[in-house]
């Protein structure tokens, strides 16, 4: 599903696919998620707290939808702030959650990169910052660009994501 969606981007680049369709491919794969989700079980034991987003300006959701999947596959418990979060949102989660173990920001756009630094400083900012770990993920980011802005991990897809969840959330 994701060669396919890698398709529909190529061709929307190209002029061949408008926005309609692309979002017709985007509920296509939805639905297809909603298939393959109840056959990872998730590990009873609760491996930890994650809070999650697409950053503020960013409605791509599929990416972020994927990771909560495979990390929540994994034993942790996922909470989900949806897509177009402002930095406040991310804040506040963290405030109500002391006990969150990671936070995990996804964009998509080039034109949220700027979002995604901002976000990540701020959330730098926390008081209880010590105890939980940033993620980022997306199309645009890199490794480099994730250290950069402060991030502690930058995986490129889903089951890196879930893999790399495990091991930076023991190193606390
Ligand atoms: Co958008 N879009 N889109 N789009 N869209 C892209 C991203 C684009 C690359 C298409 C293209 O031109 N080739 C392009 C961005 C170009 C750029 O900035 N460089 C683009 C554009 C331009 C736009 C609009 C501006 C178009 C317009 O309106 N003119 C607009 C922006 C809206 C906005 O966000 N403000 C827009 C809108 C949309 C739809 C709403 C129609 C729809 C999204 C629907 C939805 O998500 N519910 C859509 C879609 C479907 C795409 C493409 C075709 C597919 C995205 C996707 O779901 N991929 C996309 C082209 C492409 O990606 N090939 C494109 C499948 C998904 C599984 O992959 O999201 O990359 P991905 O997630 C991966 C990894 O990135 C990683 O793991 C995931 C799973 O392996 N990952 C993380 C993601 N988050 C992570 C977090 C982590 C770790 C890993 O840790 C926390």
């Amino acid at each position: 599903m994701i060669s396919a969606m890698d398709v529909v981007g190529q061709r929307f680049e190209e002029g061949k696919l408008y926005v309609p369709q692309m979002l017709a491919a985007a509920k296509t794969m939805a639905a297809g998620v909603e298939v393959i989700k109840p056959l990872l079980k998730g590990d009873a034991a609760s491996a930890g707290k994650m809070i999650m987003g697409t950053v503020s300006g960013d409605l791509h959701d599929i990416g972020k939808n994927l990771v909560i999947m495979m990390i929540e596959s994994a034993g942790f418990e996922v909470i989900d702030l949806g897509v177009d979060v402002p930095v406040e949102k991310f804040l506040a989660a963290i405030e109500e959650n002391p006990d969150v173990n990671l936070v995990g920001c996804s964009a998509l756009l080039t034109t949220t990169l700027e979002s995604l630094k901002n976000t990540v400083e701020a959330i730098n900012k926390c008081a209880n910052r010590g105890s939980f770990k940033i993620m980022v993920g997306g199309g645009p980011i890199t490794e480099e660009f994730a250290r950069k802005i402060g991030a502690d991990a930058y995986t490129e897809d889903a089951y890196e994501a879930a893999q790399a969840a495990k091991e930076i959330s023991e190193e606390r």
